[in-house]
């Protein structure tokens, strides 16, 4: 059993249930560390609210990750409030929908530079903030997706980003890694999520990869939710700098 006790940590990324935060959230708490909860903005506030009283001794912060006001006055609060911080969970993704339905050619200035100022550059302006309550060491994850290294039709602008997010995560673990404060990144499969469900042909792009994939099906929340247990833990003292798949092997196939 991994022991999260007297660990805090904060994720970023719960929009509801199916959040892929949210089955992290759950498994960090069952361990038994102290989860701080943010959520993007007003709309998101009651959903979040409710959610995290199910969890014990959770608190619930607002934050807008482009905002760099709200990230200095989000670790003001920690700092004042807890003083140390062990785990930071980004998942975190955003482009604006045209740029997820017209051809990669056609991808504006404006779509390029909000993709990765979301997906990509938060995590470092996140880092950054967190570093110093790490006092004690600690790890650092993202999410990322197959779309980063092979063409996925349709992910564009954010396949990019995500190329970008992997490079950032290993840059971070570099910088990092003398404080004892690793860097991973999870790689996860298609999983049905506000965000995923917002795309056309989600359905086909499951079948497919349920199909496809050694295991012959498809990867759940919890199973994400477990690799991030792992990597935040103890467990993976020696790892960093990674992307770790969890996608029940849909990348190892040629065809
Ligand atoms: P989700 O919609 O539940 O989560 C995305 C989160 O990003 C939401 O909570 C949203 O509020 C937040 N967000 C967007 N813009 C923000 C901003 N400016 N400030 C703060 N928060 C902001 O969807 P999800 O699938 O759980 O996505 C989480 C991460 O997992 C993303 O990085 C996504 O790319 C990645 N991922 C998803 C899949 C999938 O198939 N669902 C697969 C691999 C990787
Ligand atoms: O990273 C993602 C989702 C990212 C995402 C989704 C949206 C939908 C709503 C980013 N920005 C937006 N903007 C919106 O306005 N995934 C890995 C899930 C996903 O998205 C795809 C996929 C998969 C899988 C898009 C095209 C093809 C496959």
């Amino acid at each position: 059993m991994i022991d999260l006790k007297d660990r805090t940590a904060i994720v970023f990324g719960v929009a509801n249930k199916r959040s892929i935060a949210w089955g992290i959230a759950q498994k960090l708490n069952q361990a038994g560390a102290r989860l701080l909860i943010t959520y993007q903005n007003e709309r998101l506030k009651l959903e979040a609210e409710d959610m995290i009283a199910e969890l014990p001794g959770a608190e619930a912060y607002q934050c807008d990750v482009s905002n760099d006001a709200e990230i200095d006055r989000l670790f003001a609060t920690l700092k004042e409030k807890h003083g140390k911080l062990d785990i930071l969970v980004h998942s975190i993704g955003f482009a604006p929908a045209d740029a997820l339905k017209n051809d990669f050619l056609q991808t504006s200035r404006e779509d390029f530079r909000i993709a990765h100022d979301i997906s990509v550059y938060s995590l470092i302006a996140l880092s950054r903030a967190a570093a110093p309550l790490m006092t004690a060491g600690g790890s650092i994850l993202t999410l990322t997706y197959y779309g980063s290294t092979k063409v996925v039709p349709n992910y564009n602008v954010m396949g990019v980003a995500k190329a970008a997010l992997e490079a950032t995560v290993r840059y971070l673990a570099a910088d990092l890694g003398r404080r004892n404060i690793r860097v991973n990144a999870i790689s996860a499969g298609p999983i049905k999520t506000l965000a995923a469900r917002a795309i056309g042909g989600l359905g086909l792009m499951l079948k497919s990869h349920e199909e496809r994939s050694p295991l012959g099906r498809n990867v759940q929340q919890s199973e994400v939710g477990s690799t991030a247990l792992f990597l935040a833990s103890d467990l993976a003292s020696g790892i960093t700098g990674e992307v770790t798949y969890v996608d029940c092997g849909y990348n190892i196939m040629g065809f």
